[in-house]
Order: C-alpha cells, then sequence, then structure tokens
C-alpha cells in the first residue's frame, strides 16, 4: 500500500504515436506533500506529464517511480485510489450527486460528503437541485453546467484520501467570484498531498514549491516563483506578458 506519495520521474521520454516526441528527457522529483507546478505554452506537454504519472499511457524510455515503486509494478486500482485529480474535462457517471462525489470512498459518511461538498463551494447549488445529494445525474452530468461539474469533481478528490492530487485546471469553467472563494478549499485539498498543478492562470501556481517551465516537451526552467522571475527568462515573460 502506498501511502507517503514521492513521485519521481527520470529520463522520461514519451510520444502519443511512433516517431513524433512529445516529452523528451523529463526528470521531475516530487517529495511527499510538495506542490509542483507545470507551466509553459499551450502544446508544451503539460497534460501529458500527468496522463503519464496516472499510467493512462506507458513511456517510452525512462521510469516512473511513486515512493519508489516503478509504477509499471503498482496495479492499476492501486494507482486510482491513490491519485486524485480534477481535471479540464471532468467525470462524473450516471448516478446521484452523491455517489458521484463519494466515487472510491464507499465508506464516507452523508455527513463527509457534505463536508467535501463545502470545501469545494459545491454545497449550495447541491442544495438547489431537485433531490439535492440524491439528485441524478445524467450521463457525464450533463444536467449540470460545466463549472457546476468541476466543483463535484474537486469535492470527489476532497473526499478521496489519496495521497497524490493533480490538478489540471482545476477550476477553469469556474466563475471568478466562485474562484477566488474556493481558493481557500483549494489550499486544503492540496494539504498534505503531493499535488501537481496546471494553471494558466500564475497566480495559482506563485507559491508552488518547485515551478516547471516546459517548451516543447522539454524543460527549460525551473524553480520558485522568486527565482524564475530574477531569472529573467521565460517564466518572466509569461508573468510578466
Ligand atoms: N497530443 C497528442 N495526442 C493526445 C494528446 C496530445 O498527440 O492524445 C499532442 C498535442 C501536443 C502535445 O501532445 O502537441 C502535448 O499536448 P498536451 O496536452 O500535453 O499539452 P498541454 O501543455 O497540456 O497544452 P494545453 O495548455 O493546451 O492544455
Ligand atoms: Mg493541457
Amino acid at each position: 500500500r502506498l501511502i507517503k506519495g514521492e513521485v519521481v520521474l527520470k529520463n522520461v521520454t514519451f510520444g502519443y504515436v511512433p516517431g513524433k516526441v512529445v516529452l523528451k528527457n523529463i526528470n521531475v522529483t516530487a517529495k511527499p506533500g510538495q506542490k509542483i507546478a507545470f507551466v509553459g505554452s499551450t502544446g508544451a506537454g503539460k497534460t501529458t506529464i500527468t496522463n503519464l504519472i496516472n499510467r493512462f499511457y506507458e513511456i517510452d524510455e525512462g521510469e516512473i517511480l511513486i515512493d519508489g515503486i516503478n509504477i509499471k509494478n503498482i496495479k492499476k486500482d492501486s494507482l486510482r485510489s491513490n491519485i486524485a485529480m480534477v481535471l479540464q474535462d471532468t467525470h462524473l457517471f450516471s448516478g446521484t450527486v452523491r455517489e458521484n462525489i463519494r466515487y472510491g470512498r464507499l465508506d464516507a459518511t452523508d455527513e463527509e460528503v457534505i463536508e467535501a461538498a463545502k470545501i469545494a463551494c459545491a454545497h449550495s447549488f447541491i442544495e438547489r437541485l431537485p433531490q439535492g445529494y440524491d439528485t441524478v445525474l445524467e450521463g457525464d452530468g450533463a444536467n449540470l453546467s460545466q463549472g457546476e461539474r468541476q466543483l463535484l469533481n474537486i469535492a470527489r478528490a476532497a473526499i478521496s484520501k489519496a495521497p497524490i492530487l493533480i490538478l489540471d485546471e482545476a477550476t477553469s469553467s469556474v466563475d471568478t467570484r466562485t474562484e477566488k472563494y474556493i481558493e481557500r478549499g483549494m489550499d486544503q485539498l492540496m494539504k498534505n498531498r503531493t499535488t501537481f498543478v496546471i494553471a494558466h492562470r500564475l497566480s495559482t501556481v506563485r507559491n508552488a514549491d518547485l515551478i516547471i517551465v516546459l517548451e516543447h516537451g522539454e524543460i527549460i526552467e525551473q524553480g520558485t516563483h522568486e527565482e524564475l522571475l530574477a531569472l529573467g527568462g521565460r517564466y518572466y515573460q509569461l508573468y510578466t506578458g
């Protein structure tokens, strides 16, 4: 059983199709509980890195280790229960709101479901649904707005006990006011978890332990917000641009 949540990528090279390299020689070490941010232009390979940590695809070269174990040797079920994620494209299933939040935490009580929804700023909109937490969601949450779907995914991540968290544009569809309101919840979500965060809004990545700047599938700069600003390179351009 995985518990600490150290994630290491060693010389990882990957392409979705043969002959087209998307990530080249990526090295990243995330110590348990650290927040690592990936920034860079569209198509740089940010989402791809998280796809690989999730083992949605097999890497071509190098290795990915979680708590020192090669993820190839970790059962998919175990990997799933140890990595929580909130992605740009939300994932909901036909079932009640409660079931969708609870997800893998079948032991979670109704109180825990409500607490998670509150962290995600989802409680008030859920209460306004026809049957509240017992409202049945149509396939992939078609009866909700994109932002509401994201909030449910955040609630699901909040109730999960996974030591690793992936946030890929997790609040991209949420309005600015809710996004501001949810900041504390997001901090609570990340607390004590190794977090990989991708966000176009650089204000949400500035407090990361390490910011990694990707360009065309390669790491071109890395450091803290202050270090990267002082460097005056790509991050500085993105930030001041
Ligand atoms: N790519 C594929 N097949 C896929 C997904 C992506 O070929 O199924 C390519 C598109 C792109 C590169 O991989 O050239 C990196 O894509 P990724 O989604 O990792 O980029 P990103 O940094 O997450 O971009 P964005 O900021 O637009 O989300
Ligand atoms: Mg992406």
